[in-house]
Order: C-alpha cells, then structure tokens, then sequence
C-alpha cells in the first residue's frame, strides 16, 4: 500500500480527535488481575478510532486491546486506546493513543500520541521517524552508555524473576534503567536518542506495532528470540536497540535467560 503524506496526517488527526476523551472523568474496571485496568476512557478512545479509521481504511481489519477480534495479517489496525492505563488512572500524564497499520504481516505506519504533553511520535516504512515536525534518529551510544528500558511482567508475575534475572545480568554492563509503564512511548524515547534498550517479556501488538515503525525508521532495531518471528496473534518477547550490535549483546543475554517464549497467550 502507497502511504502519503495526506493519509498520515489523515491519522494523527484522527488520533487528536480523541484527546478530549482523555481528559474527561472515567471510571475503572479491573481486566483479570488487580494492575490490569481498563477504563471507560480505553472504552471510548477505542470506539472513535475504530469507526474514524473504518471510514478512513474501510478495507483493513480493527485489532484493539479492548476488543475480542482475530489478527488479520493482510491489511490489519493494531491500536491500542490508551498505552499505559495505570499512568493514566493515577493522573501520571505518561500514557499514549497508539496506531499501527499492519500490511502482510509488516508494520507500515507507526502513530504514538501522549494528548498530555503533545508529543506526536510518527512513521511510515521508508519515509523516517518524527517527533512532531523534527526527523528523529537513535543515539550511537556504545552499549555501557546505553539507558536500558525495561519491565517486570506486571499482568503475570510469575514472569517477574526472570526479568529480574535479565536485569541483573544487563545492569552492570549498561549506564542505567528506567521504566515508565507505557511501552509505545519508551520505544519512541528510544526512537529519539533518549535510551538505547528495550526488553518485555510478554508484550501485546497494540503496545509495540506502532512505536516499532518508528524505532525501524530511526535506524533502529526491533525484534524478539534468535528462533521466533513478532506476530500480531499473541504477545511476544520484545527486543528493541539502537544498532545491530546492542541488540545482539541484549539478545544473546536474553535468550541465556529466556531461551523460548514461557508462554502462550
Ligand atoms: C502496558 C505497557 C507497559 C507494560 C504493561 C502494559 P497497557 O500497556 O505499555 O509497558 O509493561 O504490562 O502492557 O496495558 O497500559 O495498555
């Protein structure tokens, strides 16, 4: 599919029409586990960018975190309403509306927008990255300089001490870690310059198909295990860096930890 520059901006301001939903009162449910939250602000962001983008793309399959629907990988939406709803609810001001187009399997078109601070991350396969109007491009940091973003398994804890164990691991050989809880805004920090590693164990589509694009477009590189494939059907182990020889550093000690995806869905 030929993406121009119109149908991008078609997107983000899809994307802005539904910052007002963010800012009204919301209440919250819990989705299966205590720090599992949805909100009827993920609820309605949702709704406007599935019938919004239905209009724009009436061709492409919706795929959203509040939705029970089948990966189609021929021409698919991967969105997630708001990216990191535990910020959100807590009034952290560090959370994200994040679009992706999906074509054959391949993210093609990356928009990540945090409505609370109007930093509009975009991309689409061969035309670069931008933060608002300015081209991004990763850091060249060596790996000890490098800022490591990672995460805990929040929504399965029995998958916390092995993520402790790559941190362990990683720490002495990076600068520091960070974690903010919004996967798609840590990916296009890293995107920016601003971190060089990033590694979840169990990732959902919606919170890394969009930001993904951007990496890429950066000269970045996203990825998973030696011996899988990202895939749009289920959560995956999500590698991300700077350059090909961070990543392989981050690969290689994390498949020493986690040689296969410890589970299925
Ligand atoms: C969140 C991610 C975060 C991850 C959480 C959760 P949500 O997305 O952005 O990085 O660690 O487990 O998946 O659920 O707030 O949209």
């Amino acid at each position: 599919m030929d993406i121009s520059r119109v149908f991008l901006q078609q997107v983000k301001e899809i994307v802005c029409s539904c910052e007002p939903i963010m800012n009204r009162a919301f209440t919250v449910a819990e989705k299966g586990t205590a720090s599992n939250l949805v909100t009827t602000s993920d609820t309605a962001v949702q709704e406007m960018l599935k019938e919004k983008l239905g209009e724009l793309l009436p061709q492409a399959v919706f795929l959203g975190e509040e939705t029970e629907s089948e990966a189609n990988e021929a021409l698919m939406w991967v969105v997630d309403p708001i990216d990191g709803t535990s910020n959100f609810v807590r009034g952290m001001r560090l959370s994200a509306i994040s679009v992706a187009l999906v074509e054959d399997g391949e993210e093609v078109l990356g928009v990540v927008y945090n409505p609370f601070t109007k930093d509009m991350f975009s991309a689409v396969k061969g035309n670069g990255a931008y933060w608002n109007d300015i081209r991004l491009h990763v850091s060249d940091r060596d790996f000890q300089h490098s800022l490591f973003f990672t995460a805990f398994s929040v929504y399965d804890k029995k998958l916390a001490p092995q993520c402790m164990e790559v941190l362990r691991r990683i720490y002495p050989r990076c600068d520091d870690f960070r974690r903010i809880g919004t996967a798609s805004l840590e990916l296009c920090y890293l995107a920016a310059g601003r971190a060089e590693l990033y590694f979840e164990i169990r990732l959902f589509p919606w919170d890394w198909s969009a930001a993904a694009v951007v990496v890429r477009e950066a000269g970045g590189v996203v990825g998973t295990l030696p011996n899988e494939r990202l895939r749009h059907d289920s959560p995956v182990i999500l590698l991300a860096a700077n350059n090909q020889k961070n990543f392989r550093i981050l690969q290689e000690t994390v498949a020493t930890v986690v040689p296969v995806r410890p589970y299925i869905k």
